[in-house]
């Protein structure tokens, strides 16, 4: 019994006959529309502006398709959003939700031989318009946040309205599955995957949900076992038990391997597969004299966790692809990171995406899809809703690197941020709460052993109090050093248990500039670049920071260079600083990965791909052992810190450094650091340091080379930079760097896409430091720019 698959070339028009284009599916009409040059290029100066009409209109696909039997049933999976199906002219189906997948019974629609299918995209701008207006009472949305009003109406990603980091064009399409399927006597609807680890191995429990007459039998095959069932009506869940007597364990990247064990189940023809990593995550969240910890326990083992929070891989759906998606993740683990979150302003991501991360260690964090706003509590929406949860809950749970599902993006804070709610808050909490407990149940009625909590940032369940300032419990979101701009020590002013969002913005690499900007407009307050910036003040926030640690910048490329380094220097301060305070603090993901279009952004990667400085001293900063200096009222202590299994023994030196290059030795020794803990290793009083110098140190663990850093007691504009004399020699894929006085953030760029081993580095007189280039295209004969602090400001 064959499928027929609907996807490949269709044909888009919008219902007043004006525009024809032919587009791909899966895929989205904007990427269909440029492409067919309908539309200019979204992310290309202001253009977005001139293509925001097309979500205003109405739209219909369609295509032809044969069958030879009419006795089949449509599947269709991320239809986004609001939609009718229809074929040969008969609706067939509606859909409501981009996040789902819908089946429907369409034999009497169908015809043997030719058949036409439409689907019908009512434009979601106005359907969100009319959904608002029919609420009993308005349900507020971040209008900063969305130019296109009214997110909170559609289940579809809420940054497609635009976001601050967005650019707004409400994408609508199709991005999942479409095929006829026959219509089966027993389907398998889903496997629900569950594992009991004890002293003498694991078991891993396969129940198989089934619908239909549930005649024949099962197979299930585990790590190359297989056990046969009968199944009939009575026996719709059959559950079977393998037991691992020798599990080989997975674990997040940085604490050991990956291992996955096959799971195939079978009836007929139809046959569902997974790879599962045998772990137990377990969610750490006990009173405790602060407060009530958060915390990750893996395989009996606490894991400070490291990461940033994953938005879409593009604003488009239509431009995302494995390959770019797989980069990013490998990106995030080359910098020693072992979780993401998936932001609840974006979407569930394809089940590939969770496959990788499962490949490569990555614990993923994983919202449900609210942010930043209150949501209707009418029981179509929280039925819509529990739907919508019981199938992504389906779809992913088994997966391993899944460690945690939460409710919803800063839902709770939304409840001040309107006008309407703090007039009424009994009301939107009552709704927020209905909401809430929907989400929780759906998750726990389909995996009940699944790791829960409310929302993002939380203080606990049932506590709606502010994540955003309280320090003693559960997750924070610690925004004040960007949104309220507070120095960057301010982040060592407080000591969260988890840090689940701080950023800082910078602005893209002029690679990625120059792919939407003319050189005529390279200029921060140039039209195009205020309309790559969505953060209200952003700009103004970069440049102000700026003049507070650095002297003025020289030309627009020293300005964006600049604006990295101290998006590296702040949230470097903030990861040391809480690092430095494990086991308090067990987690830090900072605000963001990745970016959606080429814009100014708090993400360390460029769209694209391409490593920011601040992905490079991510790669620092998260390395299993660090050493950082931490200030503390009249000292400099030496803290560091030790996220591995063992203990380590930690060699270091401490050194003043003065701008011509000389070191004063100040400390030096060696200490052992327990596991998962972090140690004050040497102390300094701060007079120590003469107002011209800076410190240097280094350390080396266990027989390892060294590793040095810096860390400058006043701004960087304070000091009396000397000219570098930065000089590079290229051989072969390796540049060595030598100076003739200290290079601060010394950062090449190649004029071809590439990876450097290393960026943003100190290069100190007489101690070259070598940089390697992997390029992608091997024939490229890359040609490279040199900056450093002192060059950029001169
Ligand atoms: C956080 C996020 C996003 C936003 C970011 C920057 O709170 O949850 O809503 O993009 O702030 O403002």
């Amino acid at each position: 019994m064959t499928s027929v698959d609907l996807s490949g070339a269709w044909r888009l028009r919008d219902s007043a006959g004006d525009y024809e284009a032919s587009i791909d599916l899966p895929g989205d009409a904007i990427t269909a529309l440029f492409e067919a040059g309908v539309i200019p290029d979204p992310y290309w100066g202001r253009n977005e502006y001139d293509c925001r009409w097309v979500a205003e209109r109405d739209w219909v696909v369609s295509r032809r398709f044969e069958v030879a039997r009419t006795d089949l049933e449509l599947y269709v999976d991320q239809v986004d959003t609001v939609a009718s199906i229809r074929i040969n002219g008969r609706e067939v189906l509606e859909t409501n939700n981009a996040f789902r997948s819908y089946r429907a019974n369409v034999s009497e629609a169908l015809r043997v031989g030719t058949n036409e299918i439409e689907i019908a995209f009512p434009s979601s701008v106005r359907v969100a318009a009319k959904r608002q207006a029919e609420q009993p009472f308005f349900v507020p949305f971040q209008a900063s946040n969305s130019p296109i009003p009214n997110p909170n109406m559609l289940r579809k990603p809420q940054c497609d309205f635009g976001w601050d980091w967005n650019v707004a064009l409400a994408p609508f399409g199709v991005y999942g599955a479409m095929r006829l399927e026959p219509i089966r006597s027993t389907r398998i609807e889903r496997l629900s995957v569950s594992q009991i680890h004890g002293a003498d191995g694991v078991q891993v429990c396969v129940t198989t949900h089934l619908t239909g007459d549930c005649s024949g039998e099962l197979l299930v095959t585990f790590d190359g076992r297989s056990e046969r069932i009968s199944i009939n009506k009575d026996n719709r869940t059959p559950t079977l038990v393998f037991d691992v007597t020798d599990p080989k364990l997975w674990w997040p990247a940085g604490h050991g391997e990956q291992p996955l064990y096959q799971l195939t189940a079978k009836i007929d023809d139809q046959v569902e597969n997974r790879a599962i990593g045998l772990r137990r995550i377990e969610l750490v969240n006990e009173r405790d004299e602060i407060g009530a910890s958060f915390a990750f326990r893996v395989n009996g083992r606490p894991v400070f966790c490291k990461g940033a929070n994953w938005i879409p891989a593009d604003a488009l759906p239509g431009r995302i692809t494995r390959e770019k998606t797989r980069d990013l993740l490998q990106s995030a683990v080359d910098a020693n990171m072992n979780m993401i979150r998936v932001w609840g302003g974006g979407r569930y991501e394809p089940s590939w995406f969770y496959d990788i991360c499962d490949e490569l260690g990555l614990m993923v964090w994983q919202d449900f899809m609210f942010a930043c706003a209150l949501y209707p509590a009418d029981e179509e929406f929280l039925e819509e809703v529990g739907t919508e949860v019981e199938e992504v809950v389906a779809r992913l749970h088994h997966h391993a690197s899944i460690a945690l599902w939460c409710g919803d993006n800063e839902n709770v804070g939304a409840l001040n941020w309107f006008e309407e709610s703090r007039n009424n808050r009994d009301r939107y909490l009552a709704a927020y709460d209905r909401l809430n407990h929907t989400i929780e149940r759906s998750l726990k009625a389909t995996c009940p052993d699944a790791n829960w909590w409310p929302s993002s940032p939380s203080r606990g369940r049932l506590d709606f109090g502010d994540g955003w300032h309280d320090d003693t419990s559960g997750d924070m979101h610690f925004w004040s050093v960007w949104h309220e701009g507070r120095d960057f020590e301010h982040y060592g002013d407080v000591s969260p248990r988890f840090c689940s969002e701080f950023g800082f913005q910078s602005y893209p690499s002029m690679d990625q500039i120059r792919s939407f900007a003319e050189p005529e407009d390279f200029n921060i307050a140039a039209p195009v670049f205020e309309s790559h910036q969505k953060n209200a003040g952003g700009n103004a926030r970069i440049a102000e920071t700026m003049f507070r640690y650095f002297r003025f910048p020289i030309g627009f490329e020293s300005f964006v260079y600049l604006s990295q380094v101290q998006q590296a220097l702040a949230i470097k301060t903030a990861v040391t600083r809480w690092r430095s305070r494990m086991p308090r603090c067990m987690g830090t993901l900072y605000w963001q990965l990745n970016d959606t279009w080429p814009v100014c952004s708090w993400s360390s990667l460029d769209y694209g791909g391409g490593w920011k400085l601040l992905h490079h001293k991510a790669r620092e900063f998260f390395a299993p052992v660090l050493c950082t200096i931490v200030p503390n009222g009249s000292a400099f202590d030496l803290v560091a810190a030790n996220d591995g299994p063992g203990p380590v023994v930690i060699e270091f030196e401490l050194s003043a450094l003065n701008m011509a290059g000389d070191l004063r030795r100040l400390a030096d020794g060696k200490k052992t650091v327990e596991p998962v803990a972090s140690l004050e290793i040497a102390s300094i009083e701060a007079t120590q340091v003469f107002p011209y110098e800076m410190l240097f140190f280094r350390w080396k663990t266990n027989g390892g080379g060294w590793t040095a850093d810096h860390f400058a007691p006043r701004p960087y504009k304070s000091y009396d930079l000397l000219p570098a004399n930065l000089n590079f020699g290229v051989q072969g894929n390796r540049l060595t760097l030598s100076s003739g006085a200290p290079s601060f953030f010394a950062a090449v760029e190649a004029n071809v896409p590439g990876r450097f081993s290393r960026n943003g580095i100190l290069v100190l007189p007489e101690q070259p430091e070598e940089i390697a280039f992997t390029q992608e295209d091997p024939e490229a004969k890359p040609h490279f720019t040199i900056r450093d602090i002192h060059a950029a400001t001169y």
